[in-house]
């Protein structure tokens, strides 16, 4: 006989070729827990330390691919800890599919043990969401939830009694009522705007004196497009977090992150442009596009919702990225005046003076730019970098160079800690033969990394390049938000909140089993990464840096200065320190222009 879990598990293997299911056990999924075992681990159950690494390794493999990510958690508790993993992929819209365990039939509605009402919990996070409570209704949940994922690229959940997972599996009889869904058919569509928009797009980038061009996740895959659109456009390109791999940063007109982490050139750019044209991005923060009525906008998105949203746009096209791009060229005359093209190609070339300059200067003991920076040029081809959110996203932003070729996530929009090392779990399946790097800080790392570093060194063995390189920044401080109360809120560091408790993190790598290094000196950096990098295995790279060397914004406004000031007068022990660190930055960048 074949179960529904048996049948389910089958039918997302052969028809929607799923090859591995993270997820954690329990009695809600008991009969999955069967069905993989009497499948032969077809496809592979991958367990992991924690609901929420096996959601946010789920999200990772959706951005490290163009597949759908696969979780599977128990009733009740296992339910809740997916939902952060679950939220990021609804919010950076990537495809992930949840199976998840619920009580038998016949307890459900009397306060059972780990009865909890799934279909609402999972209500927000879901495009679909739907309980299987009969067996013929297994195959076309299975077939929307993976199909929804993917048309809508959210999140799909389908919940089964535990004692429907373990009954015999039925075909739907032919009967008023019953559905014959089908599995995965066709490629992605077509999406193309029409032609007459594309010519007023090109109108007005055409005309346009001072173009900017900033691109997101959705100019994954368009590289060749938005470089030749730039070139004719004699255009600068920005780099929202979600795109920041998109483009290679070694072309020169590509000005890197934008935002508060982001790069002087991109800022200026956006200050200075008259026309602006957004490629695949949503990129949340406003106040870092131009200002209204300053410049013309056009921007292409496949979806329809997100136009428009950030800034008012004249020239709306709802398209795929590379094909609309692909189409609007031929309409887009080369500019001939290349002035604004060269005056950004030297600012970028001043930026990149500027971060080696700021990655250089001294601090107590170390300066967590130095640490990125050094990284920057070793790193291997095609190398998958994660991110966690906290500090270590600003320097990542700032001092990776990407090329071509490599691939990054970062919770671009949720901003969740904690999901860079199961970001890395996830990447490492996906691409075994890839070097994978978390940048991590030491709050997001006692979160939730110090578990899935458990996983990590588990699973090293069996990749063909088992490197996965975990750095922790030990910084002792949950620094951004400390770096928020003051810029933001005017308030001192308040240590009740914002220390963190020492940890040995290289020690207790060593004790899982995995390289561990631990830098704390200026010149130790490189020759460490070095060592890293060596390393056929998993390597945990700890370096411990300065909380005080301020995430300097690319352009210092008033508030922030004001606040800032606030917090110092209201007594933050670190005053002195960041002011010395301050005025050495200031002083190099001026130096450097
Ligand atoms: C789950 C979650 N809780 C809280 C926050 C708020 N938050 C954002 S960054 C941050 C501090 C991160 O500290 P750490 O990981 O040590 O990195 P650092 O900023 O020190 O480099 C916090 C608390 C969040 N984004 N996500
Ligand atoms: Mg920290």
């Amino acid at each position: 006989m074949t179960t529904v879990a048996e049948y389910m598990l089958h039918r997302l293997q052969e028809e929607w070729s799923v090859e591995r299911i993270y997820g954690y056990p329990g009695d809600g999924i008991s009969g999955f827990m069967g069905a993989f075992h009497d499948l032969d681990n077809e496809p592979e159950f991958i367990q992991v330390r924690h609901e929420v690494i096996a959601s946010y390794a789920a999200t990772a493999h959706s951005k490290f691919t163009d597949e759908v990510g696969v979780c599977i958690a128990t009733s009740g508790p296992g339910a809740i800890q997916l939902l952060n993993g679950l939220y990021d992929a609804k919010l950076d819209h990537r495809p992930v599919v949840a199976i998840v365990g619920q009580q038998k039939r016949v307890s459900l509605g009397s306060d059972w043990l780990q009865e909890v009402d799934l279909p609402a919990l999972l209500q927000d996070v879901s495009e679909f969401v739907q309980t299987c409570m009969a067996p013929e209704q297994a195959r076309h949940l299975v077939d929307r939830a993976m199909r929804t994922a993917i048309a809508t690229r959210g999140v799909a959940c389908v919940v089964v009694p535990v004692d429907v997972q373990h009954a015999e599996w039925e075909e739907p009889e032919r009967a008023h009522g019953s559905v014959f869904s089908s599995g995965a058919g066709g490629s992605a569509p077509r999406v193309l705007p029409e032609g007459e928009d594309l010519i007023r797009a090109a109108e007005i980038l055409n005309k346009g004196e001072r173009v900017a061009i900033l691109i997101g996740q959705g100019a994954i895959g368009a590289k060749a497009e938005v470089a030749v659109t730039a070139e004719l456009l004699g255009a600068g390109v920005a780099k929202a977090l979600n795109g920041i791999a998109a483009l290679p940063d070694d072309l020169p007109f590509v000005t890197g992150s934008i935002g508060l982490l982001g790069t002087k050139p991109s800022s200026d750019m956006m200050a200075g442009c008259d026309t602006l044209l957004m490629v695949g991005s949503n990129f949340p923060f406003a106040d870092w596009l131009p200002e209204e009525g300053q410049a013309r906008g056009v921007q292409i998105d496949i979806d329809g919702r997100h136009i428009g949203l950030r800034y008012p746009m004249e020239v709306q096209l709802v398209g795929d990225a590379r094909q609309t791009l692909e189409a609007l060229i031929p309409h887009l005359e080369h500019k001939t005046d290349r002035r604004w093209r060269e005056n950004l190609e030297k600012e970028i070339a001043r930026w990149k003076r500027v971060l080696a300059e700021r990655a250089n200067l001294p601090a107590d003991p170390l300066n967590p730019m130095r640490v990125f920076h050094e990284l920057s040029p070793l790193l291997p081809d095609g190398a998958l970098l994660t991110a966690d959110s906290g500090t270590s996203a600003n320097w990542w932003a700032r001092h990776i160079a990407f090329r071509d070729g490599m691939r990054a996530a970062i919770s671009g929009t949720l901003a969740t800690m904690g999901c860079a090392v199961p970001y890395a779990l996830g990447a490492k399946f996906a691409h075994p033969d890839r070097t994978v790097i978390a940048a991590v800080g030491d709050g997001a790392m006692q979160m939730i990394g110090i578990n899935a570093l458990i996983d990590v060194a588990h699973y090293a063995d069996r990749f063909e390049n088992p490197q996965t390189i975990v750095l922790v920044l030990n910084n002792g401080d949950l620094n951004e938000v400390t770096w928020e109360q003051r810029a933001m809120a005017g308030d001192p560091r308040f240590d009740a909140s914002q220390s963190l408790p020492a940890f040995p993190y290289a020690r207790y790598a060593e004790l899982l089993g995995m390289k561990a290094l631990r830098v704390d000196s200026p010149d130790a950096v490189k020759p460490a990464w070095e060592e890293a990098l060596a390393h056929p295995g998993p390597v945990l790279y700890e370096a411990v840096t300065d909380p005080n060397m301020p995430p300097m914004p690319p352009q210092l406004r008033f508030e922030t200065v004001r606040n800032m000031t606030r917090a110092f007068i209201k007594g933050d022990p670190a005053a002195r320190d960041i002011m010395r660190h301050a005025a050495r930055a200031v002083r190099k960048d001026l130096a450097s222009r």
